[in-house]
């Protein structure tokens, strides 16, 4: 056969093994033809991608991020969002359509999230649901619909925020009603009435400055949410993902749940392995808003402790995903600062809550691999960077049949790494150089010791970093249909503990 294009001199990475040398890729439209040696004929005239022995891993899943949400006026566009996407290496992003409290269906927020990104992404993308107003014609029509014809196969649902947030019984029947249809739950985990008693506590004492919001959203909060949420699947046997994990002993109860065979999946964000809670302080001679760029909900937390404990997670196999949770917002901005600032003084509880990272999530974890770090040193391997970053999203949310792997007929979607050492892969990471459309980066002046070199989508160069940088053009990335979600820890069927074998027939 002839290829379009042939990728050599890789070293290909699986999620489960570095390949022999000498590997190459072949790809005929769009998709992974061949892997194999020698697969360049004399007259072939395919294009030829020499990675020139860096590694060759499958494009990024970013399955957590927030792209021009309403919640977000000043964020990104799918455009620059997606630009920066592909700049990182990530081939594939997964977007919330957000319900409007007052709305009594979810099919607006599915129709209005499809025009905001209709011919504007460099990069495949869907959308997660999120339900904030439950009735009975979503659960047991809109769900099943939006399955159907939209290949719209995973909810999110909070337990805190007050728009936004669900009673445990809302919750039980969402989770519920996606256990039927195999869709797959996300779980933001904080106790909404413990937030907001702190809360009220921190203004009544003129504590409104952006570090006291580490202080009003505290570990215990995450905590009691998370093994709530998993105490509510095991009641009705649902699988469920907790996103944006930040606190140790959430992450135990999700340890302890998976042990228990639970299908219990856990994500964390790099935010929250990089970053501590002085990051919330104003210093440096900055105006006392400037902490304010780094308010995420969970918190960044306090200590290197904290921080170990999340990287301890990585390494044993806790987490399923590393999401970015990109949620942007322009910080220097008139809007932001009118409602950040309550008569010129700074106010925590009114910024919005996110920080911007789908560029940096892959280099930054690449940083910590056996790539770049002695054995002693690396917080994980390579397979399990495949896994983090891309296979298991494709699994859990119903993109396996197609990406999150290098395997013969799926699409060919890859990311390309400099050689080990290369100093051309050497970077510090700086807001100037980022393609988002945000002012500045939760990571400025972090070292990453190696940055992708080629983006590929779907057999497209859509990011070449030594010549023309963003090398796509948006409109490129395509809206994906999912399919239902597999179960990546743990299995269905488990009795609750306490419920003796067939008593959830009696009502479920
Ligand atoms: N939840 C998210 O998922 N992202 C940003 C902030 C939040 O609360
Ligand atoms: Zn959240
Ligand atoms: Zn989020």
């Amino acid at each position: 056969m002839d290829f379009d294009t042939v990728i050599i001199n890789g070293l290909i990475v699986t999620a489960s093994e570095i390949l022999p040398e000498g590997l190459q890729i072949g790809i005929k439209d769009g998709k992974i033809a061949s892997i194999g040696r020698k697969l360049l004929r004399s007259d072939s005239s395919a294009r030829v991608i020499d990675a020139a022995g860096g590694y060759v891993t499958p494009g990024g899943i970013d399955s957590h991020v927030h792209i021009a949400q309403d919640n977000s006026p000043t964020g990104d566009t799918w455009e620059t969002a997606t630009r920066s996407a592909v700049a990182g290496g990530t081939t594939t992003v997964l977007a919330f359509a957000s319900q409007k409290r007052h709305e009594e269906s979810v099919l607006p927020a599915v129709k209005a999230y499809h025009e905001k990104a209709n011919g504007q992404a460099h990069c495949d993308y869907g959308f997660h649901l999120i339900v904030s107003n439950v009735t009975t014609d979503i659960l047991n029509n809109e769900l099943p619909a939006v399955l159907s014809s939209e290949g719209i196969t995973s909810v999110k649902l909070y337990m805190t925020y007050e728009p936004l947030k669900l009673t445990d019984k809302d919750l039980l029947h969402v989770m519920l009603a996606c256990r039927k249809l195999g869709m797959t739950t996300m779980i933001h985990a904080e106790n909404s009435d413990m937030i907001s008693l702190v809360i009220e506590g921190l203004e009544r004492n003129n504590r409104t400055e952006p570090f006291y919001h580490a202080i009003a959203r505290p570990r215990i909060a995450e905590d009691e949410a998370s093994y709530r949420a998993i105490s509510l699947a095991e009641l009705v046997d649902a699988p469920i993902l907790i996103v944006h994990m930040s606190s140790e002993k959430a992450v135990q109860h999700v340890r302890d749940a998976q042990t228990r065979l639970l299908p219990i999946h856990a994500e964390t964000c790099p935010h929250y392995l990089f970053l501590l809670s002085d990051e919330l302080r104003s210093c440096h001679g900055h105006d006392q808003f400037h902490g304010a760029r780094n308010i995420c909900a969970p918190p960044l937390r306090h200590s290197i402790s904290d921080l170990e404990a999340l990287w301890r997670g990585i390494a044993n196999g806790s987490f399923t995903v590393w999401s970015s949770d990109h949620a942007p917002h322009t910080y220097d901005h008139p809007l932001g600062k009118k409602i950040g600032l309550v008569n010129g003084i700074p106010r925590f509880s009114k910024v919005p809550n996110g920080v911007p990272g789908l560029e940096t999530r892959l280099p930054l974890l690449f940083s910590q691999t056996t790539a770049c770090l002695p054995s002693d040193k690396a917080r994980l391997s390579l397979p399990q960077f495949v896994q983090l970053t891309a296979a298991n999203a494709a699994k859990l949310y119903g993109l396996a049949d197609r990406k999150g792997a290098i395997t013969i007929g799926f699409d060919a979607d890859i990311t390309i790494w400099y050689p080990q050492g290369d100093p051309k892969g050497q970077v510090e990471i700086q807001q100037k150089h980022l393609h988002h459309g945000v002012d500045f980066t939760p990571f400025e002046g972090i070292k990453v010791q190696n940055w992708p070199r080629y983006t590929i989508l779907r057999g497209e160069v859509v990011w070449d970093r030594d010549s023309a940088g963003i090398a796509g053009t948006k409109g490129f990335g395509q809206y994906l249909k999912r399919n239902k979600g597999q179960i990546v820890v743990g299995r269905l069927g488990q009795t609750a503990e306490g419920m003796s074998e067939g008593e959830r027939d009696f009502w479920m």
